[in-house]
């Protein structure tokens, strides 16, 4: 499809009447957020002329199920993505207005926590870009993650109200409302058939945002749900003169799309959250269905035109949803029913952790979905068949594959056995997905599995976060690279000319400088930007060990305090960004340890601006906007074998960070693209974990016999960066020896700090570095989220024959 071009007379006329809407006799008069507004609302009415793809030839519709979009500020974006930003800047400077000022009173929307919310929404970039047929399916949260501060170095938590309900790109098409039932119970009617009889029905409501395809006049719908009353007022208890309970349906329904949870990895297991889960797989599932009939379609032939990308475990429960509706609705039998079923599903896992794989209380679920529990229990007796074939006499091979267990149901293992395909995030992880976590599911059905490497959008993270380095790239390859990142291999031949470092290194510093303002301005804190800009953004968790950048922090600084004239000490800045859950006090431990120590350091006079340590607050899409373009060294540090991929990783490495990493994740596919002499790779490896710990790992003789570690290990126990307080570390500290230190951060130490050490040699060389970097940018092609798009295309979505 053409790109529809930039309309200035229509796009003036809708700009107008947004101010007219306000009552106001001219623009000028808006505040600048109502100016965003104005300028966003006139932009979604230009766009809601666009129309969505229509799937090709044999190409399925995928609906991508997920309960986090972590889409970040959208004005922008779209701008880029349909090239009118210079456009509509020009026609906003004869109204006096500053495009880029006004795209700074955005709020992001920040309806995802971390890596896993960040992914889908750069899917549906990718979608949207390689044309492909699809709507997302997510929910509309009133509060997306809390917004962090920090009060004497502990996390604080604010609820984060993004304002949906004045957010300019959402439209709600209200013929797409569904009703939604929970509760209730089952009956046996005289036939034999069940039928569920609800106890409450809720209604839900579709509202859409527009995402963008890069110049190609696509438009995919994000649709994201949110329930509201379905009878709003119960006229019987209010004429009963019960008034007040009148309006607790309204009440009740508001609440279940109030709040994005706030965990990452790990499960909660709270009601509510279940609740979540099933309104979001209700509505979506009630949505394909009526897009299916509306085409006129025999239900039969369901799985010929859609497909149901399951985003993590999160929405299983579209499964059981998708049957009963085939048996209970349509009166399908159950083979017919699992036949259409078991070809629709496919269920991406993110990652081995099991305290992040979801369980659902038996019980809890019958309270809630009891006709849905009847439905799971029947595909686990189907199973169960399948399973005593192959394992006669096994009960352990049974109690370890069923569906349901102990009293609870396995949501990862009903995506196995009702779906046709599972696939891990990055070849490590899938080969893990594979041999650690499936193994007899995989010997059962090994056409299932897959791989499919992450990716990220190179629209938001190179061209829109870093313009100048974008410009130095049209300029120097003369081809559209955004929307074939493979383009950038092109850059090769340039990381050894001279000029172009020259050039690449400038860049880098300015976005530094830019940075390094941004500091100054949010902390107080001026930092020094020809420094080593150090870099850790992630969410923060122990198998992602900031504890262990913690501990190199000491351990530069312990190198100054000793020798404070040292000359060949590398400056460095070292930035963190992270929030951890709530409730997750271990990793509130850790963030409060890192801003102590940096309190410290950096008002210790002795040092000067040789180390800093800044932890940026409220981390969100925005500030990763800012930090990655400025990163000389990504931090990518887990225990090998628990990051399922990352993608932070790719962004930084993209826009030429080195990495400083294990051999985790999609880390691994980044040192063969790189190359090993343009990243250090350091550490144990996934088969050196399990051995260590098989042979019974003891935390307490690494530290016996490494005296720096344990000096380091000391200061902080006497309370050196805590006035005296022994115990302010406590959580971090007994992990890391008294409890067995399960991440093995003291293992991994030495190696690190070698490995920080080739950091500091090559650093000493500037050319060399900058080649490095530039092999990086270059190199990093095969880590956009369009080849990962075509990869799900080739590998997972084809039409069944
Ligand atoms: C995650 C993984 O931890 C992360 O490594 C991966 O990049 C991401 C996207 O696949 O998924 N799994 C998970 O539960 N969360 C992640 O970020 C929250």
């Amino acid at each position: 499809m053409p790109q529809q071009k930039f309309n200035k007379a229509r796009f003036n006329a809708a700009f107008t009447r947004q101010w007219q809407h306000l009552g106001l006799s001219s623009a000028q008069q808006m505040t600048p957020h109502q100016a965003w507004q104005a300028v966003s609302a006139a932009l979604a009415e230009l766009l809601a002329a666009q129309p969505a793809p229509r799937p090709a030839q044999q190409q399925r519709h995928v609906n991508y199920l997920s309960m986090e979009f972590l889409i970040g500020r959208l004005t922008g974006n779209n701008l880029l993505n349909l090239g009118w930003y210079d456009e509509v800047q020009a026609a906003l400077a004869e109204q006096q207005f500053d495009l880029t000022a006004l795209l700074e009173q955005e709020v992001d929307p920040a309806l995802g926590n971390g890596g896993l919310g960040r992914l889908a929404a750069c899917y549906m970039d990718s979608m949207a870009t390689v044309g492909q047929s699809a709507t997302g399916h997510g929910l509309n949260y009133q509060y997306g993650l809390f917004r962090q501060s920090f009060q004497a170095g502990q996390q604080k938590e604010a609820p984060d109200d993004w304002q949906r309900e004045h957010y300019p790109w959402f439209r709600h098409n209200a013929a797409l409302d569904v009703e939604v039932a929970m509760g209730g119970r089952v009956e046996k009617q005289e036939n034999g058939e069940v039928r569920w009889q609800p106890g409450f029905t809720l209604r839900g409501e579709a509202w859409d945002l527009p995402v963008t395809g890069y110049r190609n006049g696509v438009t995919l719908p994000l649709r994201l749900w949110q329930a509201v009353s379905a009878h709003p007022f119960d006229l019987t208890a209010f004429n009963d003169g019960h008034f007040l309970q009148a309006e607790q349906p309204g009440i009740e329904a508001a609440k279940l799309t109030k709040v994005l949870y706030p965990n990452d990895n790990h499960q909660a297991g709270k009601r509510l959250r279940l609740m979540q889960q099933y309104f979001q797989c209700a509505c979506a599932v009630a949505d394909i269905l009526r897009r299916h009939h509306q085409a006129g379609r025999s239900i039969h032939s369901l799985p010929d035109f859609e497909v149901i990308q399951l985003n993590d475990t999160h929405p299983t429960i579209a499964i059981p949803e998708m049957l009963r509706v085939l048996l209970d609705e349509h009166q399908l039998g159950w083979d017919e029913a699992w036949q259409i079923t078991s070809r629709l599903f496919a269920y991406t896992n993110h990652t081995l952790m099991p305290e992040a794989l979801e369980r659902w209380d038996e019980k809890l679920m019958r309270a809630l979905l009891p006709r849905h529990l009847l439905i799971i229990k029947t595909i686990n007796q189907r199973l169960k068949k399948v399973v005593k074939q192959r394992w006669p006499d096994d009960k352990a091979m049974w109690h370890k594959l069923a569906v349901i267990a102990d009293g609870q149901v396995r949501m990862a293992n009903l995506c196995v056995v009702s779906g046709f395909a599972v696939n891990g995030v990055a070849a490590l992880h899938s080969r893990l997905v594979v041999s650690d976590l499936f193994p007899e599911y995989h010997q059962l059905w090994p056409q299932k599995f897959h791989n499919v490497t992450n990716g990220i959008t190179p629209r938001r993270w190179l061209k829109q976060c870093n313009p100048a380095l974008a410009g130095l790239i049209d300029e120097t390859l003369k081809t559209e690279w955004a929307s074939n990142l493979d383009a950038l291999i092109g850059l090769e031949p340039y990381a050894d000319d001279p000029a172009f470092r020259q050039r690449y290194r400038s860049i880098k510093q300015q976005n530094k400088v830019q940075l390094t303002d941004y500091i100054a301005r949010h902390t107080g804190i001026i930092v020094n930007p020809a420094a080593l800009f150090d870099v850790q953004i992630k969410r923060l968790h122990e198998y992602k060990r900031q504890h262990l950048s913690l501990l190199h922090i000491l351990y530069c600084y312990q190198q100054l305090c000793n020798n404070p004239e040292d000359v060949t000490f590398t400056p460095r800045v070292f930035l963190f960004g992270a929030k951890a859950a709530p409730g997750y006090y271990l990793a509130k431990n850790i963030i409060y340890a890192i801003n102590r120590v940096a309190e410290v350091v950096n008002n210790d006079p002795r040092i000067g601006d040789r180390l800093k340590v800044v932890f940026l607050p409220d981390y969100r899409i925005t500030v990763a906007e800012m930090m990655i373009p400025a990163a000389d060294l990504s931090e990518q540090i887990s225990t090998a074998g628990y990051e399922a991929s990352g993608t932070g990783n790719m962004k930084l490495a993209l826009n030429g960070a080195l990495t400083i990493g294990t051999l985790d994740g999609a880390n691994v596919e980044i040192a063969e693209q790189v190359g090993e002499e343009n990243i250090f790779i350091f550490g144990h490896t996934v088969e050196e974990v399990k051995a260590l710990k098989a042979k019974g790992y003891n935390p307490k003789k690494v530290r016996r016999q490494n005296k720096a570690l344990d000096d380091l290990l000391k200061s902080l126990e006497k309370g050196k960066f805590s006035d005296g307080d022994k115990h302010a570390f406590d959580l971090m500290l007994e992990s890391l020896t008294k409890h067995g230190d399960p991440w093995l951060v003291l293992a991994d130490f030495q190696p690190y700090i070698e490995a920080q050490q080739r950091v500091e040699a090559l650093w000493r060389d500037p050319e060399g570095w900058t080649r490095a970097a530039i092999l990086n940018t270059a190199r990093t092609g095969m880590f956009s989220s369009d080849r990962s798009i075509r990869d799900y295309q080739q590998r997972i979505w084809q039409a069944p024959r």
